[in-house]
């Protein structure tokens, strides 16, 4: 695709006053008429240019007279009209086909009901409309459709008006009084059962919330409902900012390429970050709706009150809200277990993406298709520079910056630059500097050298940071990092404090009481203050040292997966043909110790993943890695068998709540039950038998059923065929169904998943299920040396590419690391996705393969 440039933006010279749409809903051919009130803001000679594609023009006038065809010119993702007054009304009326809409943008159908997707650019699917962020406009919505079908009717903002029409039709109106811009514009049309509660804000204001969901469904949403409250009482203690709207509704949808999207006053969600009770919902479902519930809420305000001037600014919404709910959920939680596992997430997604070919800047300056800019690095690292803003400026200011930013940019469409101006001007300082994290991409490296001087009682600490190239930037400049330090000894910290490293290198020194006769440790960018690599050349007992004097929970849980990733690695180039039985003796002794906060000693038996490993050692050899980490955590499970027994031994939490404190113990019991799939006992697949069998909720019955797949491998048919038999009907249990196969089989397995019935293409959910799980999380079948992995879903994410673009492409990203692979399947990588690009493809995903193989 042709590359957009951030250095060509230019205003849209029309403003939009008004719009006013009118719907004909049928599946097969709904008529949009749209009436825009324009006025001129540009140049006198500019024409006006709507964007528009795949829409049948039925009619177009302005001010009342229809024009001649010689007045406008239509192309396949444009209406030109070259002269137009400086204040006019256009109507155009167009058709569209809902039902033949795969892709999932713009105005599709969905388990029969209609519903939308506009973000980034599925408006222009709708309707001729100037289809970019920064034209902000007051949305009037009148909608018809047979009342028998169709019985509710939904669009942003407030309802209005609704009546009877002739041959069983309804029709209903939707008033947005607050200016938006188009890609938040939804409309959902259908039968749904509704959960509804309500919510006064602390202005007093009386809120009607409503979550539709697949009838029968409606007691399934009651904890969606939960976060969404909890949500909008966060907003306003910790930001200060409430609801403004009189009505907040959610539909959930089956087919959906998000996870979830932030209309305004209609947010639309897939199904399976809503829909949640004991019975077919693990914990981390619990855990993911209450995270994505609120990311969506938090919109709100930053993406929609102040939304983005351009795509490039993404960052600006998606990197702010991830924040914010990150420590939503650090709030409703634990939050040094939030913070591991959002740093898990950023590592083994961002990090990865950072140190490939698909590696670009958190606010890009180009892109060829913007669909495939939501990404780990907007998201998950733009999340990470905002916590380093308010590390480095402290709570306090950090919140009069919001404040500022709410107040000086509400309703505009604004840039990171604006962002950082706010900031700026509550705190005096020059964000220059650190505005360049958002334009270099790659992970910086810190490289940490400790010289001790035992008769001056100093320690000297050297930080090197370098950031490696990234395709198109060759050359990188240091970049601000504030890093929390501390210098311990068994008994404590002997010192803490923050330095912020903004040259490519300093050195510090510390002296430390006459007492201090050992060299302390060093302890580097504890809780992940900043979105580095740490290189240190410390020995192992400094880093078992480490283990037990960490008084930083982060740095503790890390110093072991330091640990664990070295063994892995001896293990896996069989440099050691055992693990190690001091680090296993050890790191059984930590997860005991850290018994009273389960969800934490949970942590700590969690191995690192493959994919994670990729980035310590090249060429990374998937099908090693994971025997050595099999390994290892075989020889942790012989360790911790009495453990096991004991806590597995104890009744399962009941009556079953979703909230962090029963979700901790439920996490280290399916920890237990993770190690009994590995476990060299010779009972532990009858123990494991017998879990699932009588286990009461979902989390413990997936990972019971994982885990005894893991150890009976093609013998546990029965137990899945039990699964089936029970969870047919509900399709979100069956994706579990499918992705723990997809997670532990091989190529053969994935044949046949894809053969299965109830494997469709059409469903996001169903094919990410099958093909994403297999790429992402089972590397040693999918990096197969012989190829066997990239057969078995080539077809597939070709055929899912034809029906949905986005989602075809994002299927495609998994290929980003073949060019670290050992030779044989970097080889079988390349050959694929040269087959791939000579197959074609969609243009998004032709972007990804060619910047794969750039
Ligand atoms: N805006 C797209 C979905 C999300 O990030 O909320
Ligand atoms: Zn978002």
């Amino acid at each position: 695709p042709v590359s957009v440039q951030l250095s060509d933006y230019k205003p849209y010279p029309f403003e939009i006053e008004q719009v006013n749409l009118r719907f004909d809903l049928d599946p097969d051919a709904t008529k949009v008429r749209s009436e825009l009130k324009v006025r001129r803001t540009g140049g006198a000679g500019d024409a006006l240019v709507l964007d528009g594609e795949g829409l049948t023009l039925r009619s177009i006038s302005i001010d009342g007279q229809a024009l001649d065809a010689s007045c406008y010119e239509q192309t396949d993702k444009a209406l030109i009209i070259a002269s137009v007054p400086d204040a006019f009304t256009l109507v155009t009326e167009v058709e569209i086909a809902p039902s033949q809409n795969t892709a999932l943008s713009g105005l599709y159908m969905s388990g029969g009901r209609f519903c939308t997707q506009c973000e980034s650019t599925g408006f222009r699917r709708i309707t001729f409309y100037p289809d970019r962020p920064d034209v902000m406009s007051a949305f009037h919505v009148w909608m018809a459709a047979d009342k028998a079908t169709y019985p509710i009717l939904l669009s942003n903002g407030t309802p209005g008006e609704t009546g009877e029409l002739d041959d069983g039709r309804h029709y209903a109106v939707w008033d947005d009084p607050h200016k938006k811009p188009s890609y938040l514009f939804a409309l959902c049309a259908g039968d749904y059962d509704v959960y509804r509660d309500s919510f006064t804000t602390m202005n007093g204001d009386e809120i009607a919330l409503a979550i539709h969901v697949d009838k029968g469904d409606a007691e399934r949403a009651a904890w969606a409902m939960d976060s969404l409250k909890r949500s909008m009482t966060w907003d306003e203690q910790t930001y200060g900012r409430a609801y403004d709207l009189g009505v907040f509704n959610i539909v959930a949808v089956r087919d959906f390429n998000f996870g979830a999207m932030e209309n305004k006053g209609l947010n639309v969600f897939n199904s399976a970050y809503v829909l949640a009770d004991e019975a077919t919902a693990t914990d981390a479902d619990f855990e993911a709706i209450e995270s994505i519930v609120a990311h969506e809420y938090f919109h709100n305000w930053t993406g929609n009150r102040i939304t983005c001037r351009d795509w490039f600014q993404l960052c600006l919404k998606e990197g702010l809200t991830v924040f914010r709910d990150q420590n939503f959920s650090a709030d409703m939680r634990s939050r040094p277990v939030q913070r591991i596992k959002d740093v898990i997430r950023l590592r083994a997604r961002q990090f990865a993406e950072d140190a490939g070919p698909l590696a670009h800047s958190v606010r890009p300056d180009h892109y060829g298709s913007i669909d495939n800019l939501y990404t780990a690095t907007v998201y998950e690292k733009g999340a990470e520079l905002i916590g380093m803003l308010r590390r480095m400026i402290g709570e306090e200011l950090y919140r009069k910056g919001m404040d500022l930013y709410f107040e000086r940019h509400d309703g505009q469409a604004v840039t990171i630059e604006d962002f950082y101006k706010c900031f700026e001007d509550v705190t005096g300082e020059d964000f220059t500097q650190f505005r360049l994290w958002y334009a270099q991409a790659g992970t910086p490296e810190v490289t940490v050298e400790e010289n001790w001087k035992p008769e001056t009682h100093e320690i000297e600490i050297t930080l090197k940071q370098k950031t490696p190239a990234t395709p198109g930037q060759p050359v990188k400049k240091p970049v601000p990092i504030p890093l929390e330090m501390a210098l311990l000894d068994e008994e404590g910290n002997l010192a803490e404090w923050t330095t912020i490293l903004e040259d490519e290198d300093v050195t510090l020194t510390m002296e430390m009481p006459d007492t201090v006769t050992e060299p302390p440790l060093v302890s580097v960018n504890r809780d992940f203050t900043a979105p580095i690599r740490l290189n240190r050349s410390l020995t192992r007992e400094q880093r078992l040292a480490m283990v037990r004097m960490e008084t930083d929970p982060f740095n503790q849980w890390d110093a072991v997966q330091t640990l664990v990733k070295a063994e892995i690695l001896a293990l896996s180039e069989g440099s050691q043909a055992e693990p190690d039985d001091a680090l296993v003796t050890a790191l059984a002794g930590a997860v005991e110790q850290a018994v009273d906060d389960p969800a934490f000693a949970a942590l700590l038996t969690r191995l690192p993943e493959v994919g994670e490993m990729f980035l310590e050692r090249q060429p990374a050899d998937a099908v090693a890695l994971n025997a050595a980490r099999k390994k290892l955590q075989s020889a942790l499970a012989a360790k911790l068998s009495g453990f096991s027994a004991e806590t597995l031994g104890k009744p399962t939490p009941a009556p079953f709540d979703p909230g962090a404190e029963q979700a901790g113990i439920r996490a280290l019991r399916t920890a237990m039950i993770v190690l009994l799939g590995v476990s060299p006992d010779a009972g532990a697949a009858d123990t494991l038998r017998g879990l699932y069998d009588n286990a009461t909720n979902m989390t413990e019955r997936l990972a019971a059923l994982r885990a005894y797949t893991v150890q009976k491998g093609g013998k546990a048919n029965e137990a899945l065929a039990d699964f089936e038999a029970t969870w047919k009907d509900n399709p979100l249990v069956m994706d579990k169904w499918f992705a723990l196969q997809a997670t532990t089989g091989d190529a053969e397995t994935i044949k046949t998943l894809a053969a299965h019935p109830a494997f469709d293409l059409r469903n996001p959910n169903r094919v990410r299920s099958v093909v994403a799980a297999f790429t992402m999380q089972n590397l040693a079948a999918f990096h197969a040396p012989d190829g066997s992995g990239y057969q078995a879903v080539e077809e597939i994410i070709l055929k899912a590419d034809k029906a949905n673009p986005a989602l075809g492409a994002r299927l495609l990203t998994a290929f980003e690391q073949w060019r670290i692979l050992e030779p044989q399947a970097k080889a079988a990588a390349e050959a694929t996705l040269k087959r791939l690009q000579s197959a074609g493809l969609s243009s998004n995903a032709a972007d990804i393969v060619a910047r794969a193989l750039g």
